[in-house]
């Protein structure tokens, strides 16, 4: 942020200055005057985790140009920009990123090389930081890339968690969480403190009203105020000179040190408070899809979205602007419920702060923000107890109070006297103790309401919340998600990245993923296929050894890679493939050997976590571990099937784990998954899909061929119906399953007391997931997959055609979409 009158000249020479600096300064000089200068360290011996550290520092320099040339043009032209507003973030590692966005990865590789060093080496050493969950965290980090490689002037604001997502450990078959201190061992090269950007944010106290004029004006006082502080990472777009930025805040105490209590002699006393507001944003809570319901949690939420709403209001003031130009100068997206008290926060900061009357503030900031849906499980949507939010924020509490007697009184007045549609509408459960909706505060709140696949819009739009679908039908839209092609081709798969530039002529497919669509015609070629298989098989080799390495099981490149990785979760249906493994493990032991020589030999690849209290989820994750130390183990079985579980599932594992798969599984119980974006990634790799009709799996059928896909289960229209239908008559067992069940129970995987909860839920439960009806369609589809994969020229042929017809699913189309029709936002690219 630098004062609106700069100093052109004086900038120009800083920037000559700094070329001319970069011009003789070779990467080897650059990083050995970091290992000296910055690090305080002797060249001799230098050693990789130092390496990386100066590596990081010299990549950072030339990044730093750029990030503070974009800023300050975006201060000058002033255009509209959107802020995301995300409670998650996962941003994977930096290095390689930056390097190839930046395009000085030739510059690097030999400079690093030079001194002894490979650069996929160093760029191991950097610690992944786990800002987030799953899909949702690593949804916005995509997003990001691809706001700033289209030149959008684009802030991505969250928490910067002390503790991020723990760390997961697999001791005797089970899950052990360890915490993940992320910011250990050294300074983060990818971030910079400002200390000149702190804000204060008020919890508790209480509302005081006073008269001024004819009106009541109301004030929030007291209470407890906790700092947030800035710290700011750049965010490099792909071969452009715009640099966005992700601004985390940082809970500490507002003041540093309460120096009365401390010469009172009260210690303890004197550093409370300290604590208590670092605590803010000290961990992230480790789960995916459930509503925590907790104080802290909302204390984060508030916190954050406080914090970045100073933020936005003081920029406005800044370039001298009336509130009034908030919707033509800001954008703001909520990334799901999260964020959503920073309606209510909005319309505080304008009535009482700035005085304005209700109507006004209301029509900005309705114009203002858009709200994005990533689920239509119930665990997952946010309901807040009133009691609570009048204790922490009780003027929030009044807004919210207000914002929801305007609406129903609309509501009223458009249908009359229908009590039934007030209570479905209305912002406020009446339960005990009351509750806020938080997903009806933001639609009621925003002009934007989207989905994330076709699929999920219609489903928020028809089961979710039909009332208010009906109330505002042109609020509702689809924005199907993408992921970035930068990490999750170019540089996760460095040799498929080579082929399609050998094969498109140029880098071009980079930024334009469309391209791609190019091979399609090509796919019968069998030089291309002959180079397409060659790459996948370099991916499946570097698998091989990662497996090698952290589990100790030999497995072949020959084999099918079947992979399954995700959070661990019972829609998600981990236990049905694993069920399904079981079944083959008993199809091998009862085969012939002239059968068992046509056997397709698989391996069998899990990983992702469990949220710390998900029981089911854990028994789930030890059976996979226990059936794989018993088939592993089994030399009746060989190279036919090996079963591994990859632990701490994490962005840097997975851009092992994604280009080396065959074969991909994204099998959720239809009408479950909003989305999903590892599909896209799979696809995108030249891995098929094994699915159901749900998420986004939909539109990748349609757009690569559904007969390049493996479809099995339940649709979602009929998912109701079964579920009536199999309460009222259960269906009989499949023989398959059954078996399947009887092996668990004689013990064949371990104690059968140790799966009683999973069984339970199967035989006794009433099989909500589907899995029992599932079951049967999915081994049919599994056999299809054994068929095809022995015609190595028909299975690459369609691994090439799903890979080049993938272009609809990259982030920036998903971001052209956001800006084109929500942000109503233009492209600022920065001048060279
Ligand atoms: C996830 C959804 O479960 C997933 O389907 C989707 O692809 C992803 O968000 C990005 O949109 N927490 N995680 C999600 O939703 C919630 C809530």
């Amino acid at each position: 942020d630098e004062p609106l009158e700069l100093h052109v000249e004086e900038r120009k020479r800083q920037h000559a200055l700094a070329q001319e600096h970069l011009k003789v300064e070779p990467v080897e000089a650059s990083v050995l005057r970091h290992v000296q200068y910055t690090l305080a360290r002797r060249h001799q011996p230098l050693t990789a985790p130092d390496l990386y550290l100066a590596t990081a520092l010299s990549v950072r320099e030339r990044l730093i140009e750029r990030w503070t040339d974009t800023q300050s043009y975006y201060t000058t032209k002033d255009p509209k920009r959107v802020c995301y507003l995300s409670l998650e973030y996962l941003v994977g590692r930096c290095l390689q990123n930056t390097i190839h966005n930046l395009g000085v990865e030739n510059e690097y590789t030999r400079g690093i090389a030079a001194l002894g060093y490979e650069l996929e080496d160093l760029a191991a050493e950097e610690h992944d930081p786990a800002l987030g969950n799953g899909g949702l965290g690593r949804l916005a980090s995509c997003f990001l890339d691809s706001m700033a490689t289209l030149n959008y002037p684009a802030w991505g604001y969250g928490l910067r968690y002390r503790y991020g997502m723990f760390e997961q450990r697999i001791e005797r078959g089970q899950q052990r969480e360890v915490p993940d201190y992320w910011l250990q061992g050294h300074t983060n090269p990818w971030e910079v403190q400002r200390l000149d950007i702190s804000y204060p944010v008020r919890f508790y106290g209480h509302v005081h009203a006073v008269r001024q004029g004819c009106n009541l004006r109301y004030q929030w006082e007291g209470g407890e105020i906790v700092k947030a502080q800035a710290f700011d990472s750049p965010i490099p777009g792909y071969r452009t000179r715009n640099t966005n930025t992700m601004r985390l805040w940082s809970s500490c105490a507002w003041d540093e040190f309460d120096l009365n209590a401390f010469n009172a002699g009260q210690l303890a006393a004197a550093s409370e408070a300290r604590v208590r507001a670092e605590s803010i944003s000290a961990v992230l809570y480790p789960n995916d899809h459930t509503d925590a319901g907790k104080e802290l949690r909302l204390k984060q939420q508030f916190f954050f979205v406080s914090a970045t709403l100073q933020d936005v209001v003081r920029r406005l003031k800044r370039s001298r602007r009336p509130l009034a130009e908030l919707p033509d100068k800001v954008a703001i997206q909520l990334n799901d419920t999260h964020p959503t008290i920073a309606i209510p926060e909005l319309m505080r900061i304008m009535l009482d702060v700035e005085g304005l009357e209700w109507a006004e503030a209301w029509s900005i900031s309705t114009r203002t923000f858009a709200y994005t849906n990533h689920t239509i499980l119930p665990e997952a949507l946010e309901r807040w107890p009133v009691p609570l939010l009048e204790r922490l924020l009780p003027r929030h509490m009044q807004i919210i109070y207000e914002i929801n007697h305007r609406h129903l009184q609309e509501v009223e007045a458009r249908w009359p006297h229908d009590t039934e549609r007030l209570s479905a509408l209305s912002i406020i459960e009446e339960s005990f103790p009351k509750m806020v909706r938080m997903a009806v505060l933001a639609i009621v709140g925003s002009h934007s309401v989207n989905g994330v696949a076709e699929i999920h819009t219609g489903l928020v739009r028809t089961r979710l919340f039909p009332q208010l679908a009906d109330m505002w039908p042109e609020r509702f839209n689809n924005k199907t998600n993408g992921v970035t092609p930068r990490r999750w081709l170019l540089l996760a798969n460095p040799s498929l990245a080579a082929l399609l530039t050998k094969w498109l002529g140029g880098q071009g497919w980079v930024t334009d993923i469309e391209r791609l669509r190019i091979l399609k015609a090509h796919a019968a070629n069998p030089d291309l296929q002959q180079e397409w298989a060659a790459s996948k098989r370099v991916n499946k080799l570097r698998l091989a050894d990662y497996i090698q390495r952290h589990c100790g099981v030999e497995v072949s490149a020959d084999a099918l890679f079947d992979v399954h990785v995700k959070r661990i979760h019972e829609y998600k249906r981990q236990l049905l493939n694993i069920l399904s493994i079981v079944h083959r493990y008993n199809v091998i032991k009862a085969a012939s050997p002239e059968e068992r020589a046509h056997m397709v030999p698989h391996v069998k690849v899990f990983a992702g976590k469990a949220a710390a209290g998900y029981y089911l989820a854990k028994r789930v994750i030890h059976l996979i571990n226990s059936v794989a130390a018993v088939v592993n183990g089994d030399p009746d079985v060989g190279p036919l099937l090996k079963v591994v579980f990859l632990a701490n599932y994490n962005v840097s594992l997975a851009e092992v784990i994604i280009p080396a798969s065959d074969i991909s599984q994204h099998i959720s119980t239809a009408g479950m998954e909003a989305s999903g974006t590892s599909n896209m990634k799979f696809a995108l790799n030249g891995g098929l899909i094994l699915g159901t009709m749900d998420g986004a799996n939909i539109e990748i059928a349609d757009a690569i061929g559904r007969h390049n896909m493996f479809v099995f289960g339940a649709a979602a229209e009929d998912t109701d119906g079964l579920r009536r239908e199999m309460a009222y008559q259960p269906p009989p067992t499949d023989e398959r399953l059954q078996q399947v069940y009887s092996c668990i129970e004689a013990g064949a995987f371990g104690p059968a007391s140790d799966f009683r909860a999973i069984l339970d839920s199967l035989q006794h439960g009433n099989d909500f997931y589907l899995l029992a009806h599932d079951f049967p369609s999915y081994l049919e589809a599994q056999a299809e997959v054994d068929r095809v994969f022995v015609n190595k020229a028909d299975w690459i042929h369609r691994s090439i055609v799903s890979a080049s017809c993938m272009g609809r699913f990259s982030s920036d189309r998903t971001i052209s979409e956001y800006a084109a029709n929500i942000w109503h936002l233009e492209a600022v690219p920065c001048p060279e």
